[in-house]
């Protein structure tokens, strides 16, 4: 109802666009995950079922939300990057914000189904998550963000490792193997494992140490200037054959893995349209 007496409401929208030229990133959250891993009987420390139910959830915002070009998660989060230019929703944040995070929750829901055939999903008890958006303004305060996610799984992985091999091999109630492990550094805990039951950390699983980033395979599928139907059906055509690979890699030491990722970023980010 345009120009109706009405419309004045409008004005209590607040304008909410983030900075340009910033990198955005949007991390989601499992929403009480402690309660959900639990309810719905996680493996200790790490679900290989869950994790992957998360990087399927990833894939499907990759696919469906224009301009992520790098996804990284562990446990019950995952972080997603924008283009630096990019104008998706003119960059407001709640639209952003939003938009991820349902895209999120649907694709791990149908995840889910194909995942955990018989484990269904309760009604009365279903994942949900929370969303935020942080602007980055530079190159190194991105892979800064970055390593401080990965260096967040890396540390809770080995305490978590350590932890429930205490009580799952070596038979300490929870309570003691907390005790035990109060004030010891990652040497300390790395010995726990080796000496006391012949693990070798270093041997765990990437993915559990890491993290999964995921990244397209080329960024050929950029979005069309003001697109004709007919382009903006190949564009999704090609969106949806594209290939996306997930990856375990270090990237807090890996200069090559970013060098690569911006090289692509800058690309995209020429024919991204800006208005
Ligand atoms: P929040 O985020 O404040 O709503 O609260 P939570 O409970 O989601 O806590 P958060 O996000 O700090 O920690 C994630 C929880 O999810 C943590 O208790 C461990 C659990 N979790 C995540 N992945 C796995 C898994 O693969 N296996 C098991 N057993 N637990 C997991
Ligand atoms: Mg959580
Ligand atoms: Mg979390």
């Amino acid at each position: 109802m345009a120009n109706s007496k009405f419309e004045y409401v409008k004005l209590y929208e607040s304008d909410d666009r983030l900075l340009p030229r910033t990198y955005i990133v949007i991390r989601v959250d499992g929403r009480g995950f402690h309660q959900f891993s639990k309810k719905y009987d996680f493996e200790k420390p790490n679900d290989l079922n869950a994790l992957n139910c998360m990087n399927k959830a990833a894939e499907g915002v990759m696919r469906n939300v224009q301009d992520v070009f790098l996804a990284y998660g562990q446990s019950d989060e995952y972080s997603f990057v924008f283009l630096k230019d990019t104008n998706l929703f003119e960059r407001r944040a709640s639209k952003l914000m939003s938009t991820v995070v349902s895209t999120f929750t649907a694709n791990y829901i149908h995840a889910w189904s194909q995942l955990f055939p018989n484990n269904p999903l309760d009604g009365n008890f279903l994942p949900t998550f929370d969303s935020r958006a942080v602007m980055y303004p530079d190159v190194q305060s991105l892979k800064d963000y970055f390593s401080w996610r990965q260096a967040d799984c890396h540390i809770n992985n080995l305490y978590n490792t350590t932890f429930w091999t205490l009580v799952q091999k070596g038979q300490l109630t929870p309570h003691d193997a907390q005790t035990k492990l109060i004030g010891t550094l990652s040497a300390d805990k790395n010995e726990i494992l080796f000496t006391d039951f012949g693990i070798n950390y270093n041997n765990e699983p990437e993915m559990f140490k890491k993290g999964s980033i995921l990244r397209w395979e080329k960024l050929d599928h950029k979005y069309p200037k003001n697109p004709t139907k007919r382009q903006l059906d190949k564009y999704r055509k090609s969106v949806r054959d594209a290939k996306i690979n997930i990856l375990h890699c270090d990237i807090i030491k890996d200069e090559q893995f970013w060098n690569d990722v911006l090289a692509e970023e800058d690309t995209a980010a020429t024919t991204t349209p800006t208005s």
